[in-house]
């Protein structure tokens, strides 16, 4: 014997309750927190001709696990961030990687592109600032 269909409706309804809620209030922290407290920071990397990192700055907090999702947009990209010992290697076009860091020294710090992308390569600069 199957379900009446009020009882059907009521379970929906119950499920809705059950799974809906706790995504409306985990999205609604996510949102408020932002990204540096959610741990995962979007990083775009294009050719210097076609706009750089973006961001080009990032700001945490000292003592802060960083993790960083880059996205290689127009072409074959790297991320090097050699005070913190990271070094993704190669990001195919149109692919991520994720590189995870503790931010354990406060300062600014340089990341660069470690493949050649383009003509302005070495100009593809960007700066990690790690607040004390
Ligand atoms: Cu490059």
């Amino acid at each position: 014997m199957g379900m009446k269909r009020a009882e059907r409706l009521a379970l929906a309804v119950v499920l809705a309750i059950l799974v809906g809620v706790p995504a409306a209030v985990f999205s609604y922290q996510a949102l408020r927190n932002g990204p540096a407290s959610s741990g995962e920071i979007f990083l775009v990397a294009r050719t210097v001709e076609h706009g750089g990192w973006s961001p080009a700055r990032i700001v945490v907090k000292q003592g802060q696990t960083v993790r960083l999702r880059i996205l290689a947009e127009d072409v074959t990209h790297g991320f090097q961030l050699l005070h913190f010992g990271v070094n993704a290697g190669a990001i195919k076009t149109g692919s991520t990687k994720v590189v995870e860091f503790t931010a354990d020294r406060a300062g600014e710090f340089p990341f660069y592109c470690s493949v050649r992308c383009s003509p302005l390569h070495m100009a593809l600069m960007g700066t990690l600032v790690v607040e004390p």
